[in-house]
């Protein structure tokens, strides 16, 4: 029987600022916290660009939370991290940096940087520790964010050792939800693929376009089970070492495939588009050490997919190509 650890930061009557709460992280964390005793507060884009040193200084004084997650950041699927290499270094660098140095000036006492399973290794060994990091060389597609969210975990890191603060970093697999990203262009393969399969249901006909080679795998965590980890790591963790939120198993590209198609209701065709980069061979992370704290997801892929399918019908397919 795993024992529930012990409270070691109360988030009752807290102010907590989540940066990026349009985003399907930040809108899941909000959702979230709407049954914890809290004050959520939030900045739309229009309001506060974080890019932008002075104002997040200005703002973040005005505001005064007590707890920052830094759910903020350019983001996408294979395609956009490859060809958009300075959005997702310079955007993410100067996000992180300015969130987190002005959650130090104006006292900010619990902090949670949000990072990807990218940071690892092209080809470290699976599952992947948290100590597998820095170990070897990056996947090429994705380098640009991997390093941004490298130096968001140690910037964590260096604020602990100077300043003796409770930043603290959380490391998600890959992710999927309400508010995803449906663009074919710039959104990740489970987004991608939902909406090339109901374009096909809708047309009544047609092959699923699936890109690469279908043998990459990959570990895929439902947004809503990302943000109660994070609730659950707030309150119970305070440790220098970024920590790993996964499921603990993974499938190919084609298994997901099968899944979407299943899920969406059609039998087509699959082509693979060779032309199009696989990315890594493998992203599972060992998640042993939350395990081991008491956490658990709740939601499976099917489930997950399903949920997040009845709401790409009810908010974006509509607007959909
Ligand atoms: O989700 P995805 O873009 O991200 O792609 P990564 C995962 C795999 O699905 C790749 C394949 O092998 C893609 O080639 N795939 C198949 C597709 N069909 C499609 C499609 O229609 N669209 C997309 N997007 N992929 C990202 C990183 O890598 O993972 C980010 O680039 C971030 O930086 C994120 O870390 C979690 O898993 O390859």
């Amino acid at each position: 029987m795993t024992r529930a650890p012990q409270t070691v930061f109360d988030l009752a009557g807290k102010r907590i600022f989540v940066a990026g709460h349009r985003g399907m992280v930040g809108s899941a964390l909000v959702r979230r916290l709407a049954s914890e005793n809290c004050e959520i507060i939030t900045a739309g884009r229009e309001a506060l660009d974080l890019r932008r040193q002075a104002d997040v200084e200005q703002w973040m004084a005005a505001q005064k939370p007590d707890v920052v997650v830094v759910a903020a950041a350019t983001v996408g699927g294979i395609l956009a991290n490859d060809t958009r290499p300075v959005d997702f270094l310079y955007d993410n660098l100067v996000i992180e940096t300015n969130l987190i140095e002005s959650s130090r000036r104006v006292g900010v006492k619990k902090l949670l940087f949000l990072g990807s399973s990218c940071i690892y290794p092209r080809l470290a060994p699976q599952p992947m520790r948290e100590d597998a990091l820095l170990t070897g060389t990056l996947e090429p597609t994705n380098q640009w964010y991997a390093v941004a969210k490298i130096s968001g975990i140690m910037l964590c890191r260096a604020y602990r050792k100077q300043y003796g603060l409770d930043y603290i970093s959380a490391m998600p697999t890959n992710l999927y939800g309400f508010w995803d990203n449906f663009d074919l262009q710039s959104s990740h393969v489970i987004a991608a693929l939902l909406a090339k399969a109901h374009a096909i249901k809708t047309k009544g006909g047609g092959e699923l376009l699936v890109w690469g080679s279908g043998t990459p795998r990959r570990e895929f965590l439902y947004a809503d089970d990302l943000a109660d980890a994070l609730v659950f790591l707030m309150r119970n963790y305070s440790g220098e070492e970024h920590v790993n939120v996964g499921v603990g198993d993974d499938v190919t590209i084609r298994e997901l495939a099968e899944l979407i198609v299943r899920v969406v209701g059609i039998d087509p065709k699959l082509r693979f588009d060779f032309s199009m980069p696989d990315g890594t061979p493998r992203k599972l992370l060992d998640s042993g050490r939350l395990f081991g704290l008491g956490w658990r997801p709740k939601t499976s892929l099917e489930d997950g997919l399903r949920k997040t399918y009845a709401w790409y019908l009810d908010h974006a397919a509509a607007t959909a190509d």
